[in-house]
């Protein structure tokens, strides 16, 4: 392993707080990654962007930037990355998924926040995460309140745009984030000092949906009968998703998928035959957050997908290609982003709606409507997902959890007798 300290030292990190976290991760992936069984070679890649996380992409980011491209830090799966890659800059996703960063959080947030903004601000404040050391602008967004609030405390820190999300999806709120998305494209060419075109658009449009199209075929193998991977794999794709550069993405997912196939083919399984097979809903899962996957492929079951925003709603929809002007690609854009089902929109059928049309493609025996704590938005949104499956005819267990491991035997024991109950 390179070694980063000075890369780090020139980020303003706290040195000694980042040796704690360091410390901790290596333990935590082996027992959770490196435990399991006969893993697609392809994970070799993630296995070590892992083991270098806080290395290799930084180092190449700062690189970028020495040669003159702008970092834009994001924090959820609205915000158009097209945008920003056709003025040459880069995203990076920022969500704090680790226990770790929670208490340099609720220095400053109230405890009855999600744990997914305290760790974000904590990473922040508390200097132990290059990537929040790293990026030029962060790219907020108005979803929940929690997050619009954690934006002004952010602001006082570092440069921050906070795009508004309309909360309903009507024409003239199509309308209205077309011309959200407009400003937002508006800021990044004054950032980067590039000039969008409809040229460079119509590539970044294009470099994302192949991303999003390489991951849907990951996707896709794991609705195979033989589970040709494990959910915690497929969720280590994901989360890595957000911070890797898109070709790169693409060319791993496109390997991890064939890979994936052959599998299939040879009828090569990571689950013994007849292993109950699980659907996970509700909040995303910042990495390092493995805590429900873990339990669930340690209980006897196998995560086969996941409805949230380190899953489908990641990935599924393109956007539209080969449109002629700059006008008719951010209207192109913003119909793509607002088919993304969140619990802060209403009404938010179309969320449900997928969850159905998920659970019967991926041929799931029973759903976890997983929900961080404090999370309002996804906590009242589980009533009307639970009771849809209910009557769907889909056993469904309702989960409130957050990053710490003090809920850990607790949720084991209900998740053991939630999948002994699907027989
Ligand atoms: S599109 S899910 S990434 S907002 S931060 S809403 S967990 S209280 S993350 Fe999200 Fe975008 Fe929606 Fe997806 Fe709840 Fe926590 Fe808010 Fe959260």
């Amino acid at each position: 392993m390179a070694n980063y300290v000075e890369m780090w030292k020139e980020l303003g990190m706290d040195l000694e707080n980042h040796d704690n976290l360091c410390a901790v991760l290596p333990v935590a992936y082996g027992d959770v990654y490196l435990s399991q069984e006969n893993r697609p070679e392809g994970m070799a890649f993630w296995d070590m962007v892992v083991a270098d996380i806080h290395g290799i992409r930084p180092a190449e980011l700062i690189e970028a930037q020495k040669n003159g491209q702008k970092v834009f830090g994001t924090f959820c799966v609205y915000v158009p990355d097209e945008v920003v890659i056709a003025a040459n800059g880069i995203v990076t996703g920022l969500c704090g998924g680790s226990q770790f960063w929670v208490p340099d959080g609720e220095a400053v947030l109230p405890k009855g926040t999600c744990p997914l903004i305290k760790a974000s601000v904590g990473a922040r404040l508390g200097k132990t995460c290059p990537f929040f050391r790293i990026a030029d602008m962060y790219v907020g967004e108005t979803t929940c309140d929690g997050k619009k609030k954690a934006w002004e405390i952010l602001g006082t820190d570092v440069p921050m745009h906070v795009m508004d999300i309309p909360q309903m999806k009507r024409e003239k709120d199509i309308v209205k984030w077309t011309e959200e998305i407009k400003d937002f494209a508006a800021i990044v060419e004054k950032v980067t000092g590039k000039e969008i075109t409809a040229e460079s658009l119509e590539a970044a449009i294009k470099l994302i949906n192949e991303k999003r199209k390489a991951m849907a075929r990951v996707y896709e193998a794991r609705k195979a009968e033989n589970i040709p991977i494990s959910g915690k794999d497929a969720l280590l794709m994901s989360q890595i998703a957000f911070f890797d550069d898109p070709a790169r993405c693409a060319m791993m997912c496109n390997k991890l998928a064939d890979e994936l196939e052959q599998r299939i083919a040879d009828g090569v399984s990571v689950f013994p035959a007849g292993t109950k097979r699980i659907m996970l809903t509700g909040t995303p899962m910042a990495i390092p957050n493995w805590k429900l996957h873990h339990i669930i492929e340690t209980s006897g079951a196998a995560v086969v997908c996941e409805e949230t925003c380190t899953g489908t709603r990641y990935f599924e929809g393109q956007v539209e290609e080969g449109k002629a002007t700059l006008d008719e690609q951010y209207r192109a854009i913003a119909e793509r982003y607002m088919g993304i089902n969140c619990a802060c929109f209403t009404p938010n059928s179309g969320r449900v709606d997928d969850i159905i049309r998920l659970a019967k493609e991926y041929k799931v025996d029973g759903v976890i409507d997983v929900n961080l704590k404090f999370c309002c938005l996804y906590d009242t949104e589980g009533y009307t997902v639970e009771a849809a499956l209910k009557e769907a005819g889909i056993p469904v267990l309702g989960i409130e959890t957050d990053y710490a491991d003090e809920d850990s035997e607790q949720l084991k024991t209900r998740i053991e007798a939630f999948i002994e109950m699907l027989g």
